[in-house]
């Protein structure tokens, strides 16, 4: 997918960020009204529709701030917003001044309370297209063939405040609004597939383990604390999840190359009645990628919107994040079991080599929020949002889930009402008897709220399912079965997953779990949690046993049982394939000197790869010189840090009698300047270099590779006279996402 330009380029210009051809607004203070501003190029996002079926985009009065005059909340223009009512223009304020009142009382309450877990998210509008392969297994009408559904998908972190930062090491919330002309669906899974918990009784002690100490509130954000540690230790079902945690998926690269699980077992229903047991997918056509722990702890201080910034940049630029929605099907079985493993415990997988991901359908994100309290924030997701042919199970966790997202909504967006929130609106027609309560914005007409009705001429109707209506699958339920608190004994196995997650990631994946939890349980004060830990983790590999109770100093304990039989699935680990460089951000460091004309070549070759190149100079606005056209500048030397980066390229001088080369007074080899090159450059490629990112140069861009500690000849290092020939061997390097060969063991790049 090719990239537009990042910015509109001109030689005599300002360059101001913005699609080629858009008209961009002025940045003076404008003296005269103006009719609004005409909505973004492709930034429509889909249609919303009000409960009674009319477009919202119809009524434009609704829509705030969209005309030339200020006004009060009861339209009243003002004159002034600048200066509060007084007695004089040095006397007392007035109480009688309405729009200071209403004004500050407005601001006073324009916070709500944030979700008490997945506060900090981001989010973007976009597009479901189903292929009509899961027509024999389901009747929901928006999997069938090139049927397209609007969907809003809001990713989150888990533990963190609504203000925290996007790297930490956390769980990720992949929530899917799907805007069904059924009604809405929503599949509101996370990035990883197993949870830490069994039972929802368990959430609020999982969730008050992993937030800050009551008493202090620190740390925020973070898994790396004792009560964390206390609770995952004394309650093994939590070992599957925290071990994912520990390995590279608990800091995704962006969220783009994430992979996504509905976790729970759903009840797929067909048109016969016919019933199969699938657990949904989200494949990543970027493949899944992770950071490297320092780089996320960096990128923690130096940018904490990584995350969001990196998807609304991706999107912005044309680069659209796409997902496969696949599902793995089993046999809807009395037992509810595949292979041995208990489809209902919400701790387990099933390996994909047994039950493969089969594809049904293709999300493209395509245009970010417009307003992020509006949207990102007001959305409301709830698991038991389901349209016909997607049922649930009896999974206990899935069932808590199925009171609490209502339950929540209501203390968090202040009433009831909150499916008619713009952004929470079906796009289905609504036909309710839920009348008043707060905030209730429908106009329902009819005298008789209440079925049945003679008056409203027992309007409106019950629907069965031959009229669309919603039937639940009638499962019978088992006669016998005595009231208990109790599991399934088939939810005791607490380490044979774990331990098949532990074989199935390579070496590197490994060094990173281990260096993982050595950190994180370092940051615990008490032993003897740190050794019970270290329990845990016997009984799932001596060896990352032995390694963290190396890092922490303290002896390996012997594993409690014989370890769990189990064979590795190949799957699950990240590393081995090559995935497309769509939306991949190259730095090209450049100066006054550099080639300029083979820059902008280089450039334009990037962007016709699908990738976001960005120049990285000593100063910002535009590098000129040497007779060619001046190339704008992304990035100074002092706001650039490499994390932003998945590769850097060093631009060099062109050689002494080329014709680029013209009457500069550099000295050949010494790159970027002839007074030496700026530490600050040497920092990018040193770390970059240390994270196993891919690093070319032409000219005398080599030496300045050297310097950095990285000269030609080791691995992923591409220095050659032509830009082009480098350029191409790093985009081979990227589509790997990192030179993971380049150091004997990840030690040093974890
Ligand atoms: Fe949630 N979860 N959860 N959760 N969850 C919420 O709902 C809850 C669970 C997930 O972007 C809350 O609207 C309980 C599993 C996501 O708006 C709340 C249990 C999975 C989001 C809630 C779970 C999730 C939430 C907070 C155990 C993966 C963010 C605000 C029974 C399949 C959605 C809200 C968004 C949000 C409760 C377990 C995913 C409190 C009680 C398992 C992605 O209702």
């Amino acid at each position: 997918m090719a990239l537009p330009p990042h910015e509109t380029e001109s030689a005599d210009g300002p360059h101001i960020p913005g699609r080629p051809g858009q008209e961009v607004p002025q940045l003076e203070e404008p003296t005269t009204p103006r009719e609004p501003l005409p909505p973004k190029q492709d930034q429509s996002g889909p249609e919303v529709y009000s409960p009674t079926g009319a477009p919202a985009d119809a009524d434009p009065e609704v829509r705030a701030q969209s005309g030339a005059y200020l006004t009060t909340a009861q339209g009243l223009r003002l004159p002034d917003t600048d200066h509060s009512l007084k007695a004089g223009e040095r006397g007392p304020v007035l109480l009688q001044d309405h729009h200071l009142r209403e004004k500050i009382t407005h601001f006073d309450h324009e916070r709500i309370p944030e979700r008490v877990v997945h506060a900090r998210g981001a989010a973007a509008h976009g597009v479901f297209r189903g292929y009509g392969t899961a027509s024999a297994v389901t009747k929901a009408a928006f999997l069938g063939k090139d049927i397209e559904t609007p969907v809003f998908v809001r990713f989150s972190t888990v533990l963190g405040s609504r203000g925290s930062a996007d790297t930490v090491r956390d769980t990720r919330g992949f929530a899917t609004k799907f805007s069904t002309t059924q009604g809405t669906f929503d599949l509101v899974g996370n990035n990883i597939p197993v949870f830490f918990i069994q039972d929802a009784v368990k959430f609020p002690d999982i969730i008050h383990a992993g937030k800050p100490h009551p008493d202090r509130e620190i740390p925020q954000a973070q898994s790396a604390h004792d009560t964390f540690w206390d609770f995952v230790s004394l309650h093994t079902e939590a070992t599957h999840h925290t071990l994912w945690n520990m390995s590279d998926r608990g800091i995704p690269r962006s969220y783009r190359m994430m992979e996504g699980f509905g976790i729970h077992t759903f009840r797929l229903v067909n048109e016969q009645g016919g019933t199969t047991l699938v657990k949904f997918h989200w494949k990543p056509r970027a493949g899944v990628h992770s950071l490297m722990w320092e780089e996320a702890q960096i990128a923690g201080g130096v940018d904490p919107d990584f995350h969001r910034r990196d998807l609304a940049d991706a999107i912005e630029a044309g680069a659209y994040p796409e997902w496969e929605l696949g599902i793995q099907t089993f046999p809807d079985t009395p037992e509810q079991t595949f292979e041995g493993i208990d489809l209902l415990d919400p701790t387990k997988i099933v390996p994909e080599e047994w039950a493969p991901v089969q594809p049904v359908g293709l999300m493209t994100l395509t245009a970010n929020p417009s307003n992020y309290f509006a949207e990102t924030e007001q959305v409301a997701f709830h698991p038991g949002h389901l349209v016909p042919g997607i049922d649930i199970t009896d999974d206990p966790l899935l069932a808590g889930r199925l009171f609490s997202y209502l339950d929540t909504q209501i203390s968090r967006l202040g009433g009831p009402n909150f499916a008619q929130l713009p952004i929470n609106r079906t796009h289905a027609p609504v036909n309710d008897m839920l009348r008043d309560g707060m905030h209730q914005t429908a106009l329902h007409t009819g005298v008789a709220p209440y079925h049945p009705n003679s008056l409203d001429g027992g309007c409106p109707f019950q629907a069965g399912a031959g009229a669309g209506g919603y039937v639940e699958v009638p499962l019978a339920m088992n006669p016998q079965a005595a009231k208990v608190r109790a599991a399934p004994a088939s939810f005791d196995d607490h380490t044979s997953q774990p331990r098949r997650f532990w074989l199935s990631l390579t070496p590197i994946e490994r060094e990173h779990v281990i260096a993982a939890y050595t950190f994180e349980l370092s940051k615990c004060y008490e032993n003897t949690i740190k050794e019970r830990n270290l329990r845990v983790l016997a009984d799932i590999d001596p060896e990352l046993c032995s390694q963290v109770a190396a890092g922490l100093g303290l002896p390996a304990p012997e594993p409690s049982a014989p370890l769990a039989q189990v064979d590795p699935s190949p799957a699950l680990s990240q590393l081995g394939a090559s995935w497309p460089v769509d939306g991949r951000v190259l730095g090209i460091i450049a100066d006054e000197n550099s080639d300029l004309a083979a820059l902008a070549r280089l450039r334009g070759t990037a962007l016709e790869n699908g990738m976001v190149p960005l120049v990285v100079a000593p100063h910002g606005g535009e590098l000129a010189g040497g007779g060619a056209a001046p190339v704008v500048v992304q990035r100074t030397f002092a706001n650039a840090r490499s994390v932003e980066f998945d590769a850097l390229l060093v631009s060099g001088v062109p050689a002494e009698g080329d014709d680029a080369y013209g009457a500069r007074d550099v000295k050949a080899g010494q790159g970027l300047s002839s007074e030496g090159t700026d530490p600050r450059v040497l920092l990018l490629l040193s770390e970059a270099y240390r994270h196993s990112k891919a690093l070319g140069a032409w000219g005398g861009g080599g030496d300045v590779l050297s310097a950095a500690g990285c000269p030609e000849g080791l691995p992923g290092i591409v220095v050659d006279d032509d830009p082009g020939t480098v350029l191409a061997r790093v985009t081979d390097l990227l589509a790997t996402h990192r030179v993971w060969d380049r150091f004997p063991t990840a030690a040093f790049h974890s």
